[in-house]
This record gives C-alpha cells, structure tokens and sequence, in this order.
C-alpha cells in the first residue's frame, strides 16, 4: 500500500473554533496563530518558488520519510508528500523511533527541488532531488561530508556549498564545516574547512548560509534542543570566511523564559525565507511545555524577520515568539482550518498524515481486502520491538484531543491482540488492545514505561466490534470502549508525563497508532478497523 497524492479524508464541519486561524488586520498588522505546524514537526527548512513555499521536516524511523508541505502564505501548511517513499532511499531496518533521518533542508535551484539530510543509522549524508515536490524524487546522492545536518547553498557565481555539522562527544564544540561541491554528482570539490564554532553554546548545528548585500550569512542553532536552546548568525565577505558573530546574538532563543512568561520553549533550529514581496519570515521549531513536559514534540513557528541598521537580521522584534503572532505583512491570506481528519478507510491509499515505523511490510496494510477496511496483520512484532511491529499512526498534533476507531477483530488464540496505542516510543507507550486471555476475548489496557509494564484494566468482551477512544488533555490521557451502542466504558487514564521527552528521551513527539501484533507468533487473525477519527477537544 502507498500514500496518496492528495489525502483521501472528509473535512468535518468547522466546529473548533479555537484552533482556526483567523486573518485579521490590527493596524498595518496581520494576525496568526502559533504553532503554523502543531505536533511532532521538527527541524524545518523551507524554500519559495514564486508564491509558493515548501516545507520539510525530520522524520527519525517513521516511514515515509521527510513529510513535504505547500504553503502561500507561511501560516496554513498542506501536506502534499513525503520526500523519501521508497525504502531504498531510506532504510531504515537499525533506526530506533528517534534514529533514522535527522534534520533536512530543502532548496530550490533553477526548477530543481534538493532535499539533504542524514541517515544517521545509514550511510549519513546524501540528498534527493526532483522537479515536482509532489515527487517522485531522486535516488539518494552520497556525500562525504562530516556530521549531521546538512544544508545546500547555491552562490550566485554557479557555485554549490555544503555545509554540516560536528558537534557530538569531545568535538562538542567543532561546529560548522563548509565545502565545495559538484551537484551534479556529490563529489567533494574542496576539503570540508571548520567556519564557525558558533558564540560558544553546546551543539553548535543547523546550519543555513544565505547571500544578502554582498553579505554571507551563516545562521546556526546552539545550546542544544532542550530548554537552552537558540539561534545565532555570523557573516563575511567570502564564504568560506572568517565569519564574525552578530554583536546581538542570539538573535532568538526563549533560554532565559520560564513557564510563566512562556510555556514555548526549545526555540531554535530555523530556517530564513524571503517573500515575493521582499519581507523576511524565520521558520523553526520549539515545544510546548506542561509543568516541565513536552508530549507534542517540537513544533514549527514563524516569525517576522527585519534587519537593522547594520545589517543583521532582528527577529519578531526581540528574538522571542508567542502563540498570538502579529507580523507586519504574510504573503498571502490566512484561511480558517480545521485539523479535524476522519478516515473511512473508503480510500485506495491511506493520507499522507500516516505513518510507519521503520521500512513496513508492504504485504501487512490493506484497504482492499476488505473494503471500507484499514486490515492489518499482526506478526511476531510487538510495540517493544525495535523493528518489524505492523503499526500505523498519525501524531499527536494537540494536547486536547480525542481519537477514535472502531476494531473488527476476533483474536483465534491466547496473545493475538490489536488496538489503539498513544506511541512515544518501543520503551514507552499506552495500549488499548483488544485479545484473548484463556480463550476468552478481552479489552485490556495496559501501559509501558521504560522497564515497567502493568496492565491498568482488563473487561471481557461480547463478540463483535469495539469502538476504542483514547483523549488527552495537558495531564492526562483517558480510554474508552463501547460494544454495539451501549455507553461507553471507561477504562482508566494514564499521565502525560510519561510519554515526554523529558521522560521517556528522544526527539520525536507521541504517535496515535493503530496496530497489531501476534506476540510472538508469526501469523494472526486479521484485525480490521472500520473508521479512524481524530480531533481537537476544544
Ligand atoms: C538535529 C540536530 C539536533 O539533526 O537534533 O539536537 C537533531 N540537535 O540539529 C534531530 O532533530
């Protein structure tokens, strides 16, 4: 089964007032909402052709990879791809949830599309290129360069630059390498040279150079993707240096905010773009925290740019972002959304909002044997495995939510189970299954937290489908069941907390899952899931 081209889902009616965003002018001001992209989408890197921009984002080992989205006007992002679809150009059998492909840019030269990142559980560096974002894109190009995060520079005398980081174990604070390369084949033109170490913050990376007024400008995030994070740019005359700090670095971070003055936290990793009008737009990422928890990820916010007197650029003011935005001018109107996604399952191919863990069998996902149908068959596989569990999900994009789907599953033996899983990773995750214990069919759920594994509730269960709920708030998730129309029942709730990077480690956010697993066995009655819903509680 592939992804569609366009998302096969109805828009439910726009009832969620309080997620839409709403054009509206104060002054000469336009108005917007923070996070642009809500949920687990970190490391963006977006590119303007026209009236158009392009965003992309790291996709760690989900499958596919590297999610792609269009915009006109910086704030409504649509998602209109991933860039690597196929398991060749990413694979991704040793990637941990949190390993496989890390930060990407994405550039647009002369009608060509370039996505570089690192495989960080593969080969490292390479990029894709294609002349439609939609895709197809290329076979991976391989680069020999250093560390992690690469980024593309075209110069305006035909020249093309990588630049990549290394920052991790003694060499913390290394930083930036820049080289020459042929883009047509990858090949090195010049040795990788060190430009900047940055201010002296940890993790120097994330680099982006871009040419403004003779200037080049070397922009970087430090202080690594916690709490101390930010943003800091250099410049020279030439490009492979010496770069010379802004005297105002950092020119955005929320290192020094506590949760009073902001619950955005982690802001750094941004990319810079300029509109067909000649206004500057910063996109980056930050989390949003509860009591010192961030279960959503790191999300994309955007900021107004100007540059000042001396050149250098001043982002929304004083370096800080908040969820009320305004900025001078967008390039385009802002439209009501709302994220509401109900899936019938009616389609040939699921949304591009799904997910897989690692490279999927294929052979495992049906929506035509039977029709109307998500069908998955479990294997050996479970969530606490590695690699290889038949799982498919969508993030997490909202403290207030609910999920629903309704399970079709008759368990043929002891262990067989299906259901709803709150997915941070193989360590730590809520499940909602449905199985058989001693032969008779249950609804169970039961949560695991690193070595702790304790089932909170089981109930026998009638035969039949069960509608399985998972909600959340900011403290809590909650799980439900219902056999036929009788009410529903509730199962029990589980923190938060528990699914936070800050707890469980790791830089993705929580997945909403479907999945199925045979514990152990190779093969399983097949689970079918009628209908999957998500939204927005409030
Ligand atoms: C990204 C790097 C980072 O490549 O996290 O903490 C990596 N630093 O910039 C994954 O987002």
């Amino acid at each position: 089964m592939t992804h569609s081209r366009q998302p096969r889902r109805r828009l439910a009616p726009l009832i969620f007032a309080a997620f839409m965003c709403a054009a509206t002018t104060a002054g000469a001001q336009v108005a917007y909402q923070n996070p642009v992209l809500p949920g687990f989408y970190s490391d963006p890197s977006v590119c303007r052709v026209g009236k158009d921009y392009y965003m992309v984002h790291s996709s760690f080992g989900y499958f596919p990879g590297v999610p792609i989205f269009h915009s006109t006007n910086l704030v409504n992002w649509e998602q209109i791809g991933h860039v690597l679809t196929r398991p060749e150009q990413v694979p991704l059998k040793k990637a941990g949830v949190t390993l496989g492909i890390f930060a990407p840019t994405l550039r647009c030269h002369d009608g060509v599309y370039y996505m570089i990142t690192t495989n960080i559980t593969d080969r490292g560096n390479f990029y894709v290129a294609a002349t439609d974002p939609r895709g197809p894109w290329s076979d991976p190009v391989w680069i020999d360069v250093p560390g992690i995060d690469p980024s593309l520079f075209f110069d305006d005398d035909g020249k093309v630059y990588v630049t990549s980081t290394v920052n991790w174990g003694p060499n913390i604070h290394e930083g930036i390498h820049l080289a020459q390369i042929d883009i047509r084949t990858g090949k090195l033109l010049s040795t990788p040279k060190n430009v900047w170490a940055g201010t002296g913050g940890r993790y120097p990376e994330g680099p982006h150079l871009y040419k403004k007024d003779g200037w080049y400008y070397l922009m970087i995030a430090e202080g690594g993707t916690q709490f101390g994070h930010k943003e800091t740019i250099a410049r020279s005359r030439r490009i492979d240096g010496p770069y010379m700090g802004d005297p105002g670095n950092p020119i955005m971070t929320h290192a020094d905010m506590n949760a009073e003055t902001s619950a955005i936290q982690g802001l750094g990793h941004g990319d810079l773009v300029q509109t067909q009008d000649g206004a500057w737009f910063m996109l980056a990422h930050a989390f949003r925290q509860h009591e010192d928890h961030q279960i959503l990820g790191r999300e994309t916010f955007l900021a107004p740019v100007r540059w000042d007197k001396d050149a250098w650029p001043v982002v929304n003011a004083n370096g800080t972002v908040s969820e009320r935005m305004e900025a001078p001018a967008l390039p385009g109107p802002v439209v009501q959304q709302d994220p509401t996604r109900n899936d019938d399952f009616a389609g040939k191919r699921l949304g591009f909002e799904w997910n897989y863990l690692h490279n999927p069998r294929t052979d495992r996902y049906s929506l035509a044997e039977r029709p109307g149908y998500l069908r998955l068959h479990g294997a050996g596989a479970t969530l606490a495995d590695v690699d290889g569990v038949t799982f498919v999900g969508r993030r997490q994009q909202h403290f207030d939510f609910d999920a629903e789907t309704t399970l079709d599953f008759a368990p043929r033996a002891d262990g067989e189970e299906a259901g709803l899983t709150l997915f941070k990773d193989d360590k730590h995750h809520y499940v909602l299954s449905v199985t058989r214990q001693g032969g008779q069919r249950a609804a169970v759920l039961r949560v695991r937290l690193g070595l702790i594994g304790s089932v909170l509730r089981t109930v026998p269960l009638a035969d039949g489908p069960v509608a399985l709920r998972a909600g959340g708030d900011k403290e809590r998730y909650t799980f439900a069941i219902r056999q036929g129309s009788g009410a529903w029942t509730t199962m029990g709730a589980a923190d938060t907390r528990y699914l936070s990077s800050v707890t469980a480690g790791g830089f993705t956010g929580v997945y909403v899952g479907l999945y199925a697993s045979a514990n152990g066995k190779a093969g399983m009655a097949p689970a079918d899931f009628d209908a999957f819903s998500y939204r927005p509680a409030r």
